[in-house]
């Protein structure tokens, strides 16, 4: 049984990121380097904020859907996952195992591409939006009469910056080249689609669209890494393939429960936000739970 987790907090190991799920921590190793410490809580977010609860389990199965998928796509691309096993961790990380099983990888850390790179199958979110307005997403022309949610001709990479406002803001092929290189962009969207492609495949084999996901990639000595989280519900659009139906937005696979809850409060979407009844916290937990079943084949 392990509890609940919305905060970290480990004495002595140096914070050096936050965001809305993951915590992150700079470790050294002798042998290794310089290294960081993942840990994903069980904080969930809606409408932009963070919700008072945790969802009991979510970290622990976003950190093995991400170890699932380093493992799937070994043969396409080296990741930053140095190991996942607490045991092997550097001894001052010891004294926190309770914290830290399951729920926290230890990574090489890389010079990050500043740049998201978003590959998306389907038209949706600031995709269907950019479409609409534009007829294009991030400089792509798309066929003319696509309805929100339908999928696209073929996969496209649809780079992103983070804006001021900590939303994401897309930007075309040319704008990411001008940011990091054009030989570099050209890897970064060659690489995404490949990643894309292969897991979207399996995805829908085992009954998930997976509308769109961001990757983050990463230099380590010489070498350009998957890093981040991957392909989980917190980085991309899962839809559940018995309930896709084009013409509208799709049902979220996993925040659906929550998002249904919250709209019928009159809560104006500014943080504070609400507290969840003990129902929506459970039948959200085992959506997290079917994801992880779903895609993996394993038991939880
Ligand atoms: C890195 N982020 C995003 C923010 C998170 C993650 N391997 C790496 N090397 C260097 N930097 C990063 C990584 C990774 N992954 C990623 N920020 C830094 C981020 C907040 C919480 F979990």
């Amino acid at each position: 049984m392990s509890s609940i987790l919305t905060t970290t907090d480990l004495p002595g190991i140096q914070r050096v990121a936050s965001g809305k799920v993951r915590d992150v921590y700079a470790v050294h190793d002798d042998k290794l380097g310089e290294l960081l410490l993942i840990v994903a809580t069980d904080r969930i977010s809606a409408f932009d904020c963070i919700l008072p609860q945790g969802i009991p389990g979510k970290g622990r199965l976003l950190t093995q859907m991400s170890l699932f998928w380093f493992d799937f796509l070994r043969g396409i691309v080296p990741n930053h996952l140095v190991t996942a096993d607490v045991n092997a961790y550097p001894a001052p990380l010891h004294d926190f195992r309770d914290r830290l099983e399951g729920r926290s990888m230890l990574v090489r850390r890389c010079r990050m591409e500043p740049v998201e790179c978003v590959a998306r199958g389907y038209i949706s979110g600031s995709g269907w939006k950019d479409y609409k307005r534009t007829g294009a997403i991030c400089g792509i022309p798309l066929p003319a009469g696509l309805r929100e949610s339908d999928p696209l001709p073929e996969p496209i990479f649809t780079p992103a910056t983070k804006a001021e406002t900590g939303h994401d803001e897309n930007i075309s092929f040319e704008a990411a080249a001008h940011i990091v290189g054009r030989q570099t962009a050209e890897v970064l969207r060659d690489l995404t689609l490949r990643i894309y492609t292969a897991a979207s495949l399996h995805a829908e084999s085992r009954g998930i669209v997976l509308a769109d996901t961001k990757f983050e990639f990463g230099w380590h000595e010489g070498v350009l890494l998957l890093a981040d989280e991957v392909l989980t519900p917190d980085s991309s659009r899962f839809w559940p393939r018995d309930e896709y139906l084009p013409g509208r937005a799709q049902k979220s696979f996993d925040k659906q429960f929550v998002r249904d809850y919250l709209e019928i409060l009159d809560w104006d979407k500014k943080p504070p936000a609400p507290p969840l009844p003990e129902d929506v916290i459970e039948k959200t937990a085992a959506k997290y739970r079917e994801a992880y079943t779903r895609l993996t084949g394993n038991a939880i």
